[in-house]
């Protein structure tokens, strides 16, 4: 097993990778989804809901998918500092909002995102996450929920407020929208939606020799504004698979988002996945609490007692990547370092445990 961090868009630089790598992370899963506008504003703090209108803010150019050259010159540059590149997380609500609506330039971003796994693909990159929702990462609040009162996310409840025209995934892709709001869909056609962008790109994806890895809903609601979710109970992760069987066909496995849902059980689901050889990489991340009602904590205070996760990984030879996700943010001056920094002491502690066993 390899430990990483996720490091956002306005982190890919020399101060996040030596961070990275003095830290003893080998591996680096990277977003160029620019949330909050953070790059553009030049802002640090995240996780902060900015209003249910706005989401996580404007998503980026309708234009243009990531090049070879840039994600090469990431790559490289990354390299330079003793790190792998994973894994790309998450397509830009700009490059797929249609795909994810089924809207008239759904054919069109289809044929987008194939070129774009292509040049992933052609950079060496062998993974790329994926969150197939329309509400996405939605309807949660942020709190002294962790130990200590260490600022955390949370959810109370829900919000069942209808997405407004123009906004997916959290993102706004057009602020020209005509006034209303997104229709209501149901759960079968939002799986017929999965199985279009999965025929599609899976074989795509084979060819370029890409895994496509799923993250399931966070939060795992059977519906969030007004929307249907996907992988809300952990068995529905193997509808996912079966529905295209393929070696490209993976899972971007959130223990939290799992130990939230209201079925099943997290250590089943992590051997039945890891057994089947379908975990691309792993948040390895703890909660407390189920959904409508949970709370995001450090690693070591959660539900989920992470050493028996890894005990099941071992035995399953998992040999991927496993990233803090996101952590309470410390009352000091680096909140998010000094969370990032404990979760993987804690990690690499864990895990030269189970490697000594
Ligand atoms: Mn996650």
């Amino acid at each position: 097993m390899k430990l990483g961090f996720g490091l956002y868009k306005h982190m890919l630089n020399e101060a996040h990778y030596k961070f990275s790598k003095q830290c003893g992370a080998t591996h680096l899963v990277i977003h160029l989804v620019d949330y909050f506008g953070h790059e553009k504003n030049n802002k640090e703090n995240a996780n902060q809901p900015i209003g249910e209108n706005e989401g996580w803010g404007k998503a980026g150019s309708a234009n243009q998918i990531w090049t070879l050259e840039e994600l090469l010159a990431i790559k490289k540059e990354i390299n330079s500092y003793g790190l792998e590149l994973e894994a790309i997380e998450n397509f830009d609500p700009a490059h797929w909002h249609d795909i994810l609506l089924d809207g008239p330039k759904k054919e069109a971003q289809i044929e987008d995102l194939k070129q774009l796994i292509r040049n992933v693909g052609k950079a060496g990159i062998p993974v790329f996450g994926y969150n197939f929702s329309l509400a996405g990462v939605a309807a949660r609040d942020v709190g002294e929920y962790a130990r200590g009162g260490a600022v955390s996310v949370g959810m109370n409840g829900g919000n069942d407020t209808p997405i407004p025209n123009g906004m997916v995934w959290n993102m706004v892709y057009d602020e020209n929208a005509p006034e209303g709001t997104i229709p209501r869909i149901s759960h079968d056609e939002l799986w017929s939606r999965l199985q279009y962008f999965l025929n599609e790109l899976i074989p795509v994806a084979e060819e370029a020799g890409v895994k496509l890895a799923a993250h399931p809903d966070d939060p795992p609601m059977p519906y969030v504004r007004n929307t249907p979710r996907l992988v809300y109970q952990p068995e529905m992760y193997q509808k996912l698979i079966d529905m295209k069987p393929s070696n490209s066909n993976n899972l971007e496995f959130c223990l939290g988002s799992i130990a939230e849902m209201t079925e099943g059980d997290v250590y089943e689901a992590t051997d039945s996945y890891s057994k089947q050889e379908k975990i691309a990489y792993i948040h390895f991340r703890n909660i407390v609490g189920k959904v409508p009602n949970y709370k995001e904590v450090f690693v070591d205070e959660g539900d989920i007692d992470m050493m028996k996760i890894l005990k099941i990984l071992k035995k399953n030879n998992f040999e991927g990547v496993l990233i803090p996700d996101h952590t309470p943010q410390m009352t000091c001056d680096g909140a998010w370092y000094a969370g990032m920094a404990y979760a993987m002491g804690y990690m690499k502690g864990l895990i030269k445990m189970i490697n000594n066993n």
